[in-house]
């Protein structure tokens, strides 16, 4: 195997003997021919898109599937052999109102050997090809490499937006287009550097439309999220515990928990939903449980109750926990040697049961306490915006000097101290912009406010980012500047996964400059790639928290 799309990837190079997230081999060969796959599935439709024949579901059904293969999401064999077979019998299904009995040489002239291959294989050839042929390493030449593997993950990170907002019934024809286009490109041997870079930033400007119709979706189903302090304690009740992004998924849980007795604690990147008005009517949402995904070990332990896996960040469970871990959508995990196989909570006609999870929680003790005061969420772009003029005020008379954009990921390795560190050490007359599980380094340290402008604004979840956006442009707006890079905004982000990849695509596609990513920058990104990267962004790694201090703020 080699798996090298996120920032944890072995040696800050890939992970061939297992992956540090814990997926492991036959997993990884199984994600790799599903891409393969998919790319076969995007061309075929393509051709059929050019005679009105596509499958009208080629959209949902690929996101799914891309985001099947981010980091952390399904560690099961059986999804992904599944999910093949599904790609190749919808390619075949379409490939036949392309080419019918004419066969398919005509619709393949043109297309590079590779593309040929994905878009004509059949399921039993492709189970038994050999993994170096469908590994990421096929792409000998590592600038193309680098190209090809870094659209492919921003399409993961589009992917999974594209389905949350898909899940509450927003769907855009131009993304699943793009979807297809890009997936093809990265077999087209005749593509220019400059062609697969601009395919990169278009990615990038989809990633922005995507994630403004994820917060259309969201906000038009739940209302706009407001400034709200979470408990971060625990009751005598029992409870479930809710972790991942999909917020479709907890207003059906807090549906049915309704007048149980049982409480619905959120967790990790489902802390930002108390801030919605439509949970906030819901007393049996009672607090945030724990921190950040990759604490989950110890917390979900100490949880005591059934745990709901939405989406990502699942961690191949301990087994002191893993008979109360439920997942749902298209998380899943098995293990072949211990037997292990978390069940998955399927959805029937929008809805789905989750009364085998209440049952349990009601003969499970209520959660051990980690912690007892709050934490603050809730500042999107409507709720931090309809305060515009006092932060207007702030900047203008000197009392907000500058905005820091601390967004993204949070992760395991223990350089992310950085994080913690830096926000301690920001002076007192700077203010926090975040959104993603990269919060959990410093939402609980007291860093006070600015007349009444908390010093650390929480925008939500990573796809709230497009928040942070919305409230960049305005503020340009209001100090009448035509560039964003002349606003007093720094940007040092935090990676992980490859949503993440996305949303850094989305800030180069609007042309921000300057930005700082750590804790490493990603291994897909070779030196030429970044030499691009610096020459056209100023794109760079952190540092240490003092010369970061210096370039960012202090100069
Ligand atoms: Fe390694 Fe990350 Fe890939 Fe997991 S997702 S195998 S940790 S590079
Ligand atoms: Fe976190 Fe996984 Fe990326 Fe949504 S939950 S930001 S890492």
């Amino acid at each position: 195997m080699f798996c090298y799309q996120c920032e944890e990837t072995i040696n800050g190079t890939g992970c061939t003997n297992g992956g540090a997230c814990g997926k492991k081999e036959d997993v990884a060969v199984l994600q790799d021919k599903l891409i393969y796959a998919l790319k076969g599935y995007a061309f075929c439709n393509m051709k059929a898109r050019e005679k009105n024949v596509d499958d009208k579901t080629f959209g949902p059904f690929v996101m799914e599937a891309l985001f099947a293969t981010l980091t952390n999401v399904n560690f099961d064999e059986d999804y992904f052999k599944k999910s093949i077979a599904d790609t190749i019998a919808r390619r075949d299904a379409v490939c036949h109102k392309v080419c019918g009995n004419a066969g398919c040489s005509a619709a393949l002239s043109g297309a590079s050997k590779k593309m040929a291959d994905a878009a004509t294989i059949s399921l039993d050839q492709l189970m038994a090809k050999n993994p170096a042929d469908v590994s990421v390493l096929a792409t000998e030449n590592v600038d193309v490499r680098s190209l090809r593997e870094t659209l492919v993950y921003g399409l993961k990170g589009l992917a999974a937006y594209g389905i949350h907002a898909c899940i509450l019934g927003s769907e855009n024809e131009e993304i699943y287009k793009f979807i297809e286009k890009a997936l093809v490109s990265t077999f087209d041997d005749t593509l220019s550097v400059d062609q697969m870079v601009g395919l990169l930033l278009e990615c990038g400007s989809n990633g922005v439309t995507v994630m403004a119709m994820l917060d259309a979706a969201n906000t038009g189903a739940y209302g706009n999220p407001a400034p709200t302090a979470v408990k971060t304690g625990v009751g005598k009740n029992p409870g479930i515990l809710i972790s991942g992004h999909d917020l479709k998924d907890l207003e059906m849980l807090l549906e049915q928990t309704k007048g149980t007795g049982v409480d619905v604690y959120t967790h990790g990147e489902m802390l930002p939903a108390h801030a919605y008005p439509a949970f906030q009517k819901y007393t049996n949402l009672v607090g945030n449980y724990g921190n950040a995904w990759w604490q989950q070990k110890d917390e979900f332990e100490k949880f005591n109750g059934p745990i709901l896996m939405t989406t990502n960040c699942l961690v191949p469970p301990k087994e002191s926990y893993a008979n109360r871990l439920f997942t749902t959508n298209m998380v899943g995990f098995s293990d072949k040697k211990t037997g292990l196989k978390l069940k998955n909570i399927p959805v029937k006609d929008g809805k789905k049961d989750f009364s085998e999870i209440i049952a349990l929680a009601k003969k499970c003790p209520a959660p051990t306490p980690l912690e007892d005061g709050t934490v603050t969420t809730g500042f999107a772009h409507n709720a931090t915006l309809s305060v515009a003029d006092k932060v207007i005020d702030a900047v203008k008379g000197g009392q907000i000097k500058k905005f820091v954009v601390m967004a993204g990921c949070d992760g395991r390795h223990k350089e992310r101290v950085y994080y913690t560190e830096f926000a301690q050490a920001l002076p007192k007359d700077t203010v926090i912009l975040t959104a993603g599980c990269a919060k959990y380094r410093y939402n609980k340290l007291d860093l006070g406010d600015i007349g009444g402008i908390p010093r650390v604004l929480d925008a939500g979840q990573c796809n709230d980012c497009y928040s942070l956006v919305v409230i960049a442009l305005e503020l340009a707006k209001a100090f009448g500047l035509e560039n964003v890079n002349d606003l007093p905004v720094v940007y040092n982000i935090a990676w992980y996964e490859q949503k993440a990849c996305l949303v850094l695509l989305a800030l180069l596609s609007l042309n921000v400059q300057n930005i700082v990513l750590g804790p490493v920058l990603p291994a897909c990104v070779s030196p030429n790639v970044l030499d691009v990267l610096i020459k056209t962004f100023n794109i760079s790694k952190n540092s240490d928290v003092d010369a970061d201090m210096k370039r960012l703020i202090t100069i």
